[in-house]
């Protein structure tokens, strides 16, 4: 049995869960804490970051590492094209979006006034063992804000990065939300890019979906953002695209 060794509302995690999905591959999760979760991805694939794929012997780290070994081991329903072109297009967008999940998470993060159910759905899926997961929220939260550089200037940046990265989504599908980035199938970049800014739309049935508690600027903000096609589109793809098996 593959094992995905991941944390439940990571969208880097939701983009490997995707991929098996689309590929019609069973798999376990194993939900490690956060924090904690680091002396086991070092040990089995020395990093510090989920997701990791364990399949069989094979231990992958990295979710766009996994994305390139699901490819070559699982070719059914494939996500890279073949023509030498949208291939090479295909794994540049995927890049690009890979680096602005960093600044979707960033600016989410910064936007947060009530944290409970953000911690919620952060540690609904761990027991509470003698009460030690409720105490570790503050250091969470902490936590959180100071391993992803969660401060006014760099939240600031991180807006102005994540609306490039929507313009960027508008401009490759020309404002039509049914269309894909490349090419006229699903690929690697369009479930990229849809899984890693999801968290700004919270499709139905994904972990972000009952995180609540935005001031009203920013639900405007938001509000905004789903309107315009590049939200559409983040919709379109979950609504049409996204097979959930896990
Ligand atoms: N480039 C990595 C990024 C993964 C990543 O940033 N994962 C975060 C969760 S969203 C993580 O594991 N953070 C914990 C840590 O850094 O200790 C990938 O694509 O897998």
């Amino acid at each position: 049995m593959r094992t995905l060794y991941q944390f439940p509302i990571s969208h880097y995690c939701e983009k490997t869960r995707w991929h098996l999905d689309h590929k019609g591959l069973d798999f376990q999760v194993d939900n490690l804490f956060p924090g904690l979760h680091r002396l086991k991805s070092k040990r089995l694939a020395n990093i510090v970051t989920l997701p990791i794929l364990k399949d069989g012997e094979q231990v992958i780290g990295d979710s766009t590492q996994i994305a390139l070994y699901l490819e070559q081991r699982y070719p059914q329903r494939p996500l890279l094209p073949t023509d030498v072109a949208q291939r090479a297009e295909v794994l540049e967008l995927e890049e690009q979006f890979d680096r602005l999940g960093v600044h979707v998470r960033r600016w989410l993060y910064g936007q947060i006034k009530q944290w409970d159910s953000v911690m919620h759905a952060m540690l609904k899926v761990y027991r509470p063992l003698l009460g030690i997961r409720d105490l570790m929220k503050p250091v969470l939260i902490n936590g959180v804000q100071r391993l992803y550089g969660v401060t006014p200037p760099r939240v600031a940046k991180s807006q102005a990065e994540l609306l490039e990265g929507l313009a960027l989504i508008e401009s490759r599908i020309h404002g039509d939300p049914s269309r894909y980035l490349v090419g006229e199938q699903l690929t690697l970049a369009d479930i990229s890019a849809a899984a890693l800014f999801a968290p700004l739309f919270t499709p139905a049935g994904t972990p972000w979906e009952g995180i609540a508690g935005h001031d009203a600027k920013t639900q405007a903000f938001l509000d905004e953002l789903h309107a315009h096609p590049a939200g559409q589109w983040v919709m379109r793809r979950y609504a049409e695209d996204r097979q959930r098996r896990n």
